[in-house]
This record gives structure tokens, C-alpha cells and sequence, in this order.
């Protein structure tokens, strides 16, 4: 059993903060009660606040550049798990782990079932790989794999995606996601309806593979690692196979999947409205696909897919039932603390959402008043809501102040210790 943050340190440092944030949550609970809004119900409503953190986030993820691995990296499924459990230990609202095959493929389903149980995690959704050649497959995936010319390099694709629902049986996760590279790097390289075709054949045969209870996300891209042509290159044609598929069938939303200047926040609302949103992979981007830390480059965007979620939640859409997971690459901050300060900001959003007054916002619109439209949910997004979200992680036994907590534990030194590295090539992303 290696080192892990113990309950007393938490304690000790949490006591340092009380005093200060007993004033500031009773400050803000006056303030928003002036406005006829319950602190009390926004701190529930934090409090069971759930994202599941992905297990190759905690990892150094390396650009196409290079990878430089920090201290302690985790180098097995087991120690990104124990990784995973600090994260949530300190931050109390990501006990889902989704797990990407191979390359957190168990030896024993059972035994990572229990490992991970006995820390408190469960697994979310599962991710299949056919994006990378494994040392031991038969056929390539260079020109795609779910989609790609040669029925048999479909049908060992397939049967990929069929063991990781296998696994995941298994482990106890309830959905399955399925992202693919496949597309062209020039004109005429794809035909590409053809390739719709072959993909949706094969993405059938996936979904009649799925268990009683279980749902499949596809996740579209607009490009990377095709640069010309991606087979599912937006949320259009994602919402079309999704309806072709079948009612178990949503699809995913990965924040940086999207053109620069997207209106992501309106593709949520469209995709809520048809009935068909999987949920999310949160991060943030600058220009492509960057994977940077969620809230950190577009906290407003951010709010604004939750002032959609949030709306709907209350609402009550039918059938929605959005899964939240981080998809994040961590460079150049200590993976540990990406996690924990993404989740953060994915609970201050959701809290700001549910400050919109949303009978004024529907005045508003409905009388084509956009600036006191506007004013609304800047009045919401400008809410400085942390003794909101510091106090649901107190009452939740969790860290007041998750990286002063996580740095003052020295857990990433002891890591260092217990997992002398072995130069190049952690585990996961490479
Ligand atoms: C593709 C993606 C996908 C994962 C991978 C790690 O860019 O977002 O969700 O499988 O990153
Ligand atoms: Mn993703």
C-alpha cells in the first residue's frame, strides 16, 4: 500500500480555512437570499455535482512534439487509480473513472473492480482505441478502422469495441464511447458517403453488442489526425447516425472538437432538444484540439453550456441524462492538480447556472430585450460562488483549498520515490 493523503491532513489543513469561509458562505448566503435564492440548495446542489476523470489524464499526455514526464508518473492501471482517488479524495465530486483500452487493459476485470471500489471509484463510460496500431494486431488502422475499405480491418474493429463492452461488463461501467481518427488527408482520398455507410455498418454491429441498460456516445471531431476529411467531423452527421442506431445511441461532445468560434453552447441545446446528447469530454482550447485545463482559456463558454444543461435540467427534458467526463492533456502542470482545479471549475459553473433568474431571462426574451437578456446571465456568471463550492467539499469531507491540501501532503514527492521512473514511455497517451 503506498503513500496516500490521510484524513487527519485534511482535517488540519480544512481547520486553517473555516473561520474564513463560515464568514464568506454567510456573506453570500445574505446576499442571494436578498434575491430570493436558498445558499443552502445551491451547496446540495454542489454537492452531488458528478464528472468522471479520465485515467489517461493522469498521466503526463505529450504533444506530437514530445512528452516530458513529471515525477511519480503512474505506470500502471492500478497507479493511475490510486491517482484518481487523490483527486477525489480532495475534491469529493469525481468518483468515476473512464478507462481507455488497451491501455488500461486488466489482467483480472474482478480484481481492478475491487481495487478501484475499495478507493471509493467506480467506472464510467469505456473507451475503445482504434486510432493507434498495438504491437500485436494483425491489420493496420492507418486508413481508418470503423469506416475503413477493407471489411477485415472493420471487423477487427469491431471486435475491439465488443471486448471493451466486455471489460466493462465487467467492471461494472454502463456506457461505451467510440471516437475514431478515420479520414482523408487529401481530395478524393474518401468517398465520403461510401465511408458513412461502411462506418454506421460497423457501428451497428457494436450496438447490438451493447447490454440491457448500457448507452454508446460517438464523438465527432472536426479534424486531427485526418487533415482534409473526418468521417465524423460534427454534431450533423454524430445526430444523424445516433438516430439511424437506435434509442441507446447519444452523441458526445468533446469541447475541443469544434472550429474555432463554435457556438458549442448552441449545438448542446440542439442536441438536448433532439433527445440525443451523450453528454461531455470538458477541456478548453485556444485553437485545435488542445485538451487544456476546462474554464481556463473560455469560462464563459463554460457557463454558457451549463446555463443550457442547467435549463433543461429544470425543465425536466425528457430522457436527459447528460454524462459529464474531463478529457484533458496535462504538459506542463502536475496532472493531479489539472484534475482537481478542472473539476472545480466545471462545479462553478454548474452553481453560476442555477443563479440565472430564469423567469426574468424568458421576459427578457420573449420581449426582444437583449441587453437585460444578456445582463441576466452575466449577473449569474459574475457570482463569485466559491464559499458555495469550498463548503459543499467541506461538508463532504473533502480539501477547503484541494492543490494548498495536495502540494502540503508532499504526495507527489512520495510518488517520485515509490515510482522511480523509467525514462520515455509512461503508460497511456505517448
Ligand atoms: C480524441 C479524444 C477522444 C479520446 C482521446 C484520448 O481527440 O478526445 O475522446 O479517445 O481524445
Ligand atoms: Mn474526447
Amino acid at each position: 500500500m503506498g503513500f496516500t493523503i490521510s484524513d487527519e491532513l485534511v482535517a488540519e489543513q480544512n481547520r486553517a480555512g473555516m473561520e474564513a469561509l463560515e464568514e464568506d458562505y454567510a456573506h453570500l448566503g445574505r446576499q442571494l437570499g436578498r434575491r430570493g435564492i436558498d445558499i443552502e440548495r445551491l451547496t446540495e446542489r454542489a454537492t452531488a455535482f458528478r464528472v468522471a476523470v479520465p485515467s489517461w489524464g493522469v498521466g503526463t499526455g505529450g504533444t506530437r512534439f514530445a512528452r516530458f514526464p513529471g515525477p511519480g508518473e503512474p505506470r500502471n492501471v492500478l497507479e493511475k487509480l490510486d491517482d484518481c482517488e487523490v483527486v477525489n479524495r480532495l475534491v469529493r465530486v469525481t468518483p468515476g473513472v473512464s478507462l481507455h483500452i488497451p491501455w488500461d487493459k486488466p489482467e483480472s476485470a474482478a480484481e481492478l473492480k475491487t481495487y478501484a471500489n475499495e478507493r471509493g471509484l467506480f467506472f464510467d463510460s469505456m473507451n475503445s482505441n482504434t486510432f493507434q496500431d498495438q504491437p500485436d494486431q494483425k491489420l493496420s488502422y492507418r486508413f481508418g478502422s470503423l469506416s475503413h475499405t477493407d471489411p477485415a480491418v472493420r471487423r477487427q474493429a469491431v471486435e475491439h469495441n465488443v471486448e471493451c463492452i466486455e471489460i466493462g461488463k465487467a467492471l461494472g461501467a454502463r456506457a461505451h464511447t467510440v471516437w475514431i481518427g478515420d479520414g482523408g488527408n487529401f481530395p478524393g482520398q474518401v468517398h465520403f458517403r461510401r465511408a458513412v455507410d461502411r462506418y454506421l455498418e460497423s457501428l451497428r454491429q457494436i450496438y447490438g453488442a451493447l447490454p440491457d441498460g448500457w448507452r454508446v456516445f460517438i464523438e465527432h471531431k472536426l479534424f486531427e489526425p485526418a487533415f482534409y476529411s473526418t468521417l465524423l467531423n460534427d454534431w450533423g452527421i454524430s445526430y444523424y447516425c445516433t438516430q439511424e442506431l437506435g434509442p441507446k445511441a447519444f452523441s458526445l461532445v468533446d469541447l475541443g472538437h469544434h472550429a474555432p468560434n463554435v457556438n458549442i453552447e448552441m449545438i448542446v441545446a440542439r442536441l438536448i432538444q433532439l433527445g440525443k446528447l451523450a453528454g461531455f469530454h470538458f477541456n478548453d482550447s485556444k485553437y485545435g484540439d488542445d485538451d487544456l485545463d476546462a474554464g481556463s482559456i473560455k469560462p464563459f463558454q463554460l457557463f454558457l453550456v451549463f446555463n443550457e444543461l442547467v435549463e433543461a435540467e429544470i425543465e425536466g427534458v425528457a430522457g436527459f441524462e447528460p454524462a459529464y467526463m474531463l478529457d484533458q492533456s496535462h504538459n506542463v502542470t502536475d496532472p493531479i492538480e489539472s484534475l482537481m482545479t478542472s473539476a472545480v471549475e466545471l462545479v462553478r459553473a454548474f452553481v453560476q447556472a442555477h443563479l440565472v433568474n430564469r423567469v426574468a431571462l424568458h421576459e427578457h426574451q420573449e420581449r426582444n430585450d437583449a441587453l437585460m437578456a444578456l445582463q441576466t446571465l452575466k449577473e449569474a456568471f459574475t457570482a463569485d460562488v466559491s464559499p458555495i463550492l469550498a463548503m459543499a467539499r467541506h461538508r463532504a469531507s473533502g480539501a477547503l483549498d484541494p492543490v494548498t491540501t495536495y502540494r502540503a501532503s508532499g504526495y507527489r514527492k512520495e510518488k517520485a520515490r515509490e515510482r522511480p521512473t523509467r525514462g520515455e514511455g509512461g503508460t497511456g497517451i505517448v
